[in-house]
């Protein structure tokens, strides 16, 4: 540690790794306002705000920046965060800082959840930064500091900080975020949030939030914020009494500079009071874990509060309280008969859902799910991290290429400018937002408008669903024209999402090069464990195994 004016000072490059293009990269999307990332990350510039006042910081987000070797030699100390679906970009980080012989610090879910898989990491520093980050620094100038730091107390995050948006440009994301609360009190079996973040919710401080919306207000932010929590419902009494009222008041003086999205549980649909709230306060947005509209298979993965309820319904009900409802849908439940793949489909056409993430059972590590299917002898290897690259890390019952099949007749299905477009008027018809808003129209907007005329309007395959929707909105909800034509532009982004992820599927399939197409492997490792069992299971059955007719019937 070098001293300069007496003060101690190091130098810390924070990095965080590129994400591969996925549902939620929202790549393709925006392309149409300018070439912008999706998001900022979070969790490095809480660490940062975390960090001793006097150290030097330096952030490089790979979704936009390269690594330069001169920012790693300038480095003391090299600070990773990441979640698992950027595994791929976190090795060459690795290996490069290595090269240079510096030291590397990693925190975040990836590491909170493999730790094992990243014993070259000089200094673990698991789980939430403002439990284990202080001993790490406090060790750091004793000059000891230890290859793994963590915790089992969920800390207070009332006096977590602001965080250090001075490290970013802001214009470079195309939305920002922030967190209220952390936690879930449920206890869904393939979800590792009880891991990362505990079961009871840890709320900050209407005061703290405020200061944080205020902090990027200064910087001179307008536009999008994402409310970052696990179940922004998790603890409603207080965020109806102190937080939303706050929020309202506060959003009402700056005349709404900002618009709001969060995650929740579909029991918001049962409170008509926060709902309303949310929507004063400047929520238009909400992402729902729906995950199956089939009862077996949501009584098997706990999903308690979706069951015995109609789901439809209740998307309604927030789509009429002004909440448009992003969902996530799970397929390869052991209970999914084999008709859930059009029950899925129906469901979503139904809700009007245009955000639908439809993803593969996957079985994170340290999950209940994960302990499930080690047991029962089903475990092929570790989730790549992303629910949407048509991988899976276990061996599903009702066979791999059974569920393949329907699952990508699921994704092309619901995003075919057919359906799409249909779900889209589904949607516009049963919207009610609030009137009240202070947006003004931003010269961006205009862009993406003329933008997707030419793209989706003249050139793109789905021009004539995309004009009739327009001409429907124009008659009919002629306020809701921006938000038609911003979700015109992300159907186009998840149709090509999945088009890119099929063709990649293809490709594999017919040449087998695993090596060079990402995130593959585990599919190659499920495709041949499904079919070795395939083969036990018919023999045992004393049939014949004869390959071809795997994905014709299953032997479960
Ligand atoms: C916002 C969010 C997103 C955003 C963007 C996230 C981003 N750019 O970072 C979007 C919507 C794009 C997204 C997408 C996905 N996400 Co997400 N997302 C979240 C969410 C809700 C909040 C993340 C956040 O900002 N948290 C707030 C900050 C403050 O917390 P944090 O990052 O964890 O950081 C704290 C600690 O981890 C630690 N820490 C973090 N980094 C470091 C570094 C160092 C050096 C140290 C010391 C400490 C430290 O200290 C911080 C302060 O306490 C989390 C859940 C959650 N509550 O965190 C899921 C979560 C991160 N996402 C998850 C997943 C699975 C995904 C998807 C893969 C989903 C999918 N269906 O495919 C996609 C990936 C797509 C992609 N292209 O990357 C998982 C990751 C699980 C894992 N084990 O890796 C999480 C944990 C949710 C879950 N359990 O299901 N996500
Ligand atoms: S409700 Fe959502 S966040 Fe909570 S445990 Fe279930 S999947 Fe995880």
């Amino acid at each position: 540690m070098v001293v300069e004016n007496n003060a101690e000072v190091l130098r810390i490059l924070l990095v965080h790794p590129r994400s591969p293009d996925t549902f939620w990269s929202f790549k393709y999307a925006l392309k149409f306002i300018s070439e912008k990332v999706f998001i900022q990350p979070l969790g490095l510039l809480t660490v940062a705000a975390l960090l001793p006042r006097t150290w030097k910081l330096r952030l490089v987000d790979l979704n936009m920046d390269v690594l330069k070797d001169e920012d790693i030699r300038w480095a003391d100390y090299v600070f990773l965060s990441a979640m698992e679906v950027q595994q791929v970009s976190v090795r060459e980080i690795i290996a490069r800082v290595k090269a240079h012989n510096k030291k590397i610090v990693a925190g975040g879910p990836l590491f909170t959840i493999m730790p094992d898989q990243y014993r070259d990491v000089d200094h673990l520093v698991l789980q939430e930064a403002e439990a284990t980050l202080p001993s790490f620094i406090e060790d750091l100038r004793k000059g000891e500091p230890k290859p793994i730091y963590t915790s089992t107390e969920w800390p207070d995050i009332t006096s977590s900080p602001i965080p250090q948006w001075d490290l970013l440009a802001l214009r470079n994301y195309a939305i920002m975020s922030i967190q209220y609360s952390r936690g879930c009190p449920f206890d869904c079996e393939f979800c590792d949030i009880s891991l990362l973040n505990g079961r009871k919710p840890r709320m900050k401080t209407a005061a703290q939030v405020l200061g944080e919306l205020e902090a990027l207000y200064q910087k001179g932010w307008r536009g999008t914020v994402l409310f970052a929590d696990d179940n922004f419902i998790g603890g409603p009494r207080k965020l109806k009494k102190d937080f939303l009222p706050a929020l309202i008041n506060w959003m009402e003086g700056k005349r709404y500079p900002f618009r709001f999205l969060t995650q929740a549980t579909i029991n918001l649909a049962d409170d008509e009071e926060l709902m309303k709230l949310m929507a004063r306060a400047g929520f238009d947005s909400v992402f729902v874990g729906i995950e199956t509209p089939e009862e077996k298979s949501l009584h098997e993965c706990n999903k308690i509060l979706n069951k015995n309820r109609d789901l439809v319904a209740a998307v309604k009900e927030m789509q009429r309280f002004g909440l448009e409802v992003a969902g996530g849908f799970i397929i390869g439940f052991d209970s999914d008969p084999p008709a859930i793949f059009q029950k899925q489909v129906d469901f979503i056409q139904q809700s009007g859902i245009i955000t639908a993430m439809v993803g593969l059972l996957n079985a994170p590590k340290g999950t209940k799910l994960y302990e499930r299917l080690r047991h029962e002898g089903r475990l092929i290897g570790e989730w790549t991290g992303n629910m949407t690259d048509f991988s899976i890390n276990f061996f599903p019952k009702m066979g791999y290429q059974t569920l393949m099949e329907g699952y990508r007749y699921v994704v092309t299905s619901i995003y075919s400018p057919r359906n799409f477009y249909r779900r889209l008027i589904t949607f516009l018809t049963n919207f009610r937002p609030l009137k009240k808003r202070g947006h003004t129209l931003e010269l961006s907007h205009i862009r993406a408008f003329l933008y997707s005329i030419w793209s989706l309007g003249i050139r793109g395959e789905e021009r004539f669903y995309y004009w009739k929707a327009l001409l429907w909105t124009l008659l009919r909800r002629p306020r809701l024209l921006p938000q038609c034509v911003r979700l015109a532009i992300y159907g186009y982004h998840f149709r090509k999402v999945f088009q890119v992820q099929n063709s990649k599927l293809e490709d594999f399939n017919r040449y087998g090069n695993a090596e060079e197409i990402e995130g593959l492997k585990t599919v190659a490792q499920a495709s041949k464990k499904s079919e070795n069992m395939r083969e036990r299971e018919t023999t045992r059955a004393g049939k014949t195994y004869d390959p071809k007719e795997v994905g014709s019937r299953g032997p479960f």
